[in-house]
């Protein structure tokens, strides 16, 4: 059966410490991402951008910077992905940045319940986004996702979903992590989040860490995939506005895709922070696109 596809633009940088990712929807289409997709048997509709709140770029208020803006950025883009879900269709979310996880997982996770379905998610990001007002270093609320998506934020963010919290946090698997600010730190260990670090991959291996952060799954699982590109390392993936440097090199994160193509269950995905501004000749985004097709299946040979 053909894979329906649907493109979803959220060009903001409402959460993010600096400007410029409201400028990656565009960076991917410019790197080809509809036709590229295309080019792997998969039907594609560019749904074009939302439209939401620009940034008023204030200081933060009470621990959290654009709250307001950043609920009304994360309700359309819930309902967006939701609506797709809804017809059947496989959204991905081109941002912006990452506090934009909330509404599209939020939305995943309405859509699993209703479906019946057990939800899976990779979260694949050079940070853990699980601070609170009072442990952010920063206000930024692109810090902040994975903590509201478990039920830890502010009321107006955390109830989008219409249940709270949205997520188990057993339900998530964490790649890529070597920037956690120490508070932060404290609640993730609190909550039990499983995080698979670079230090972990770095002993274990890329191919053990996804088997783990792969098992468990059945037919029955919804795979949804944030992809933060600040997971890539620096020296490749120079375009975003947090890089990190001892991250996956190109062939770890090409064997991280692989296996999670392998699997069949890919449902859903983010493809985030991507900040052109801060850019050489579009590389982070055409990266991402590569590292997208090998997510779809894109295979050397033939598939074992
Ligand atoms: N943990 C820091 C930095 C950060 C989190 N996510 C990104 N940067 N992209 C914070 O501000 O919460
Ligand atoms: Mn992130
Ligand atoms: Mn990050």
């Amino acid at each position: 059966m053909t894979q329906l596809v649907s493109l979803i633009g959220a060009p903001t940088d409402i959460g993010a410490g600096a400007k410029g990712s409201r400028m990656g929807p565009e960076a991917l289409r410019v790197a080809d991402f509809a036709a590229t997709l295309e080019s792997h048997g998969l039907q594609v509709e560019d749904r074009g951008n939302l439209a939401g709140p620009a940034n008023p770029w204030q200081p933060p208020d009470g621990g959290y910077r654009h709250l307001q803006q950043v609920v009304e950025w994360n309700r359309l883009v819930h309902e967006a992905v939701l609506a797709e879900l809804r017809l059947g269709r496989l959204p991905i979310l081109m941002g912006g940045d990452h506090c934009l996880g909330l509404g599209s997982i939020s939305a995943v996770a309405r859509h699993c319940r209703e479906a019946g379905k057990k939800l899976r998610v990779l979260w694949l990001d050079a940070h853990a986004d699980f601070n609170t007002n009072e442990l952010t270093p920063s206000g930024n609320i692109h810090g902040m996702p994975v903590a509201c998506l478990c039920g830890y934020g502010p009321k107006e963010l955390i109830e989008i979903g219409g249940q709270v919290p949205a997520v188990n946090p057993k339900w998530i698997r964490q790649i890529g992590i070597r920037s956690v600010d120490p508070g932060e730190k404290r609640f993730v260990h609190q909550v039990g989040l499983e995080v698979f670090d670079m230090r972990y991959i770095d002993e274990m291996g890329m191919r053990h860490t996804m088997e783990l952060a792969l098992a468990t799954m059945d037919d029955n699982t919804h795979l949804h995939v944030s992809f933060d590109v600040d997971f890539l390392d620096a020296d490749i993936a120079p375009g975003v506005g947090t890089t990190v440097p001892g991250g996956p090199t190109y062939r770890e994160a090409q064997l991280c895709m692989e296996m999670i193509a392998d699997t069949g269950r890919l449902a859903s995905l983010d493809v985030m922070e991507i900040n052109p501004a801060l850019d050489v000749r579009n590389r982070t985004a055409i990266l991402a696109v590569d590292m997208i097709e090998s997510l779809f299946g894109k295979s050397t040979l033939m598939r074992r």
